[in-house]
């Protein structure tokens, strides 16, 4: 027999990012991965400073750091390039086994230049900035002149051209080209050069894209003109910075927003006008092919506007990722929402020990207490990530974290099966007895920390795992039912481990998932 040849010897498989009947996967290695990542602070960006960011990462059980390479730090000289800080986290990344997420700070972070270049942030007149509508200069760089998508691009394009060589085993599995594009207090560019394109016809993909008929700006898109034309124009060259970048090497790439108010309408000059915030979605699809997702940074507490947020971007051309949330414990049960509506991978910001802490969007302080609130969550996910994410991409998953008000919360598994999740009870039940006080009747926790998730393994069966809530399964159809098994088992290399088999009191009032990592394979059966 002919051996033909397989994969060229070292050369592991391209992370890509894949969708299949409107779910997502990240495949990492072949198969579908499920990020568990932590984000480094800002300035963690030094060689110096890796050694207060992998004791975190390693602390929380996450298997992915998110962490920037800064312009400034890799092209300090114009076409001089500085690698060295790129091949230390390369190295100390593969000896942590834990895979990065490379941010790139280039002609936006936080809608401003500061991590670009001195040569590029200090002159106005080669790299101009938005002018409002006030006639005042910002900060925020224009993204309609040439001179600056080339220098970026380059740069861009320098450092994906090194990773193909530095770093073969694909430590690195996505890219977010720039940080939180966009414009503050400024709608979009009213420099001449702008006015001018904004004169125009919009550009016929975008009309496409649409469903509208071609015209101007003001014709086309009314009220929402301006901040169109900005989402677009930035769309555009975000688009051909990362796909210059694939060129090189085709890794996934997402961007990341600053959001507006997830319900109402906002003023576009109070957010960062231009970025993918969730009512120029369809905007940024059509200017930006070569960006995979559109991912938001959540720094929103109210259940309700962490969930809206999730069902705005987790759409079947859209995988549902969120790179960054807050960090602190309020935070960490959210995990549950995005990974029950079929999200990839979920990390919150700013968790290392490099002495920052960004409150009052996170926590207050950054210790072992802090990361322990994701800890708990990650270590109990992280034995079955690849498991979790295979289900998450080719079966039916739900999930929820504890709301606001605390109450407890009925899924729909299809249409013959149900689930409750609800928290602060006892186990054995909700049998009040005279002797327990009004507290222990509503042993509620200060933060809702709670959560569950469920993916069906068939028709009748299901993996059930969570943190400090009671799920407890019903017929959606009112037959007689019961749980016919309840396993407990775990995960080890891929393979289901049984331990037990819960019954009597163990299943009789609700499965009640404590804080110890439990994961059940449960069967339902009528009789
Ligand atoms: C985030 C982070 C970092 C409700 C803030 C959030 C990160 C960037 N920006 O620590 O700077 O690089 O992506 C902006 C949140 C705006 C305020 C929202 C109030």
């Amino acid at each position: 027999f002919l051996v033909l040849a397989g994969p060229p010897a070292g050369a592991a498989d391209l992370p890509r990012l894949v969708e299949k009947d409107g779910r997502h996967a990240l495949m990492v290695d072949g198969a579908p991965f499920l990020m568990l990542g932590v984000q480094a602070n800002n300035a963690a960006n030094y060689p110096s400073q890796l050694p207060k960011v992998w004791p975190a990462v390693k602390a929380m059980h996450a298997n992915t750091l998110e962490i920037p390479v800064a312009w400034e730090q890799i092209e300090p000289t114009e076409g001089k390039f500085d690698f060295s800080y790129v091949d230390v986290l390369l190295k100390q990344a593969r000896d942590n086994d834990v895979k990065l997420v490379l941010l790139w700070f280039g002609t936006w972070k936080n809608n401003g230049p500061q991590y670009a270049p001195e040569w590029v942030k200090l002159d106005n007149k080669r790299f101009p900035r938005v002018v409002n509508a006030k006639g005042e200069v910002k900060n925020s760089l224009s993204p309609h002149f040439p001179a600056t998508l080339e220098a970026d691009k380059k740069a861009f394009v320098a450092l994906m051209r090194h990773l193909k060589a530095a770093d073969p085993d694909h430590t690195v599995i996505m890219i977010q080209p720039e940080n939180e594009t966009g414009t503050y207090s400024a709608i979009r560019d009213y420099s001449p050069t702008a006015q001018k394109l904004f004169e125009g016809p919009v550009p016929a993909q975008l009309v496409k894209a649409m469903g509208k008929t071609p015209g101007t700006w003001q014709a086309v898109f009314g009220k929402d003109a301006d901040e169109f034309f900005h989402a677009w124009s930035i769309g555009r060259f975000v688009d051909e910075v990362a796909a210059a970048g694939k060129r090189e090497l085709p890794l996934p790439m997402y961007v990341n927003a600053a959001l507006r108010d997830p319900f109402k309408y906002q003023d576009p000059f109070t957010y960062s006008s231009g970025g993918p915030t969730w009512n120029v979605l369809e905007v940024w699809k059509a200017a930006a092919p070569s960006i995979d997702a559109l991912a938001p940074d959540i720094y929103m507490r109210e259940s309700a506007s962490v969930r809206k947020t999730l069902e705005q971007y987790g759409r079947a051309d859209n995988a549902l990722f969120v790179p960054e949330i807050g960090s602190d414990k309020a935070y960490a049960r959210y995990v549950y929402d995005v990974l029950g509506r079929h999200g990839i991978g979920f990390s919150p910001f700013g968790l290392d020990y490099t002495g920052y802490s960004n409150y009052p969007l996170g926590a207050k302080q950054v210790d072992a207490e802090t990361l322990e609130n994701f800890g708990v969550h990650y270590r109990l996910l992280a034995p079955m990530a690849r498991e979790w994410a295979r289900l998450s991409f080719t079966s039916d998953v739900w999930g929820v974290g504890e709301a606001d008000d605390r109450k407890a919360e009925t899924l729909k598994l299809g249409d013959r099966w149900t689930a409750t999740v609800s928290y602060g009870e006892w186990q054995f039940g909700s049998i009040e007895a005279p002797w327990m006080s009004k507290a222990e009747k509503q042993p509620n926790r200060e933060i809702p920390d709670g959560g569950a998730l469920i993916a069906r393994l068939s028709a009748n069966e299901f993996l059930v795992t969570g943190y400090r809530a009671r799920v407890t399964f019903g017929s959606a159809k009112d037959e007689r039912f019961m749980l016919a098994r309840v396993e407990e088992g775990h995960f080890e290399n891929g393979q289901w481990v049984f331990d037990r088999v819960w019954n009597g009191d163990q299943s009789d009032y609700g499965l009640n998932l404590t804080t110890l990592p439990q994961v059940l394979k449960v069967k339902l059966a009528t009789y």
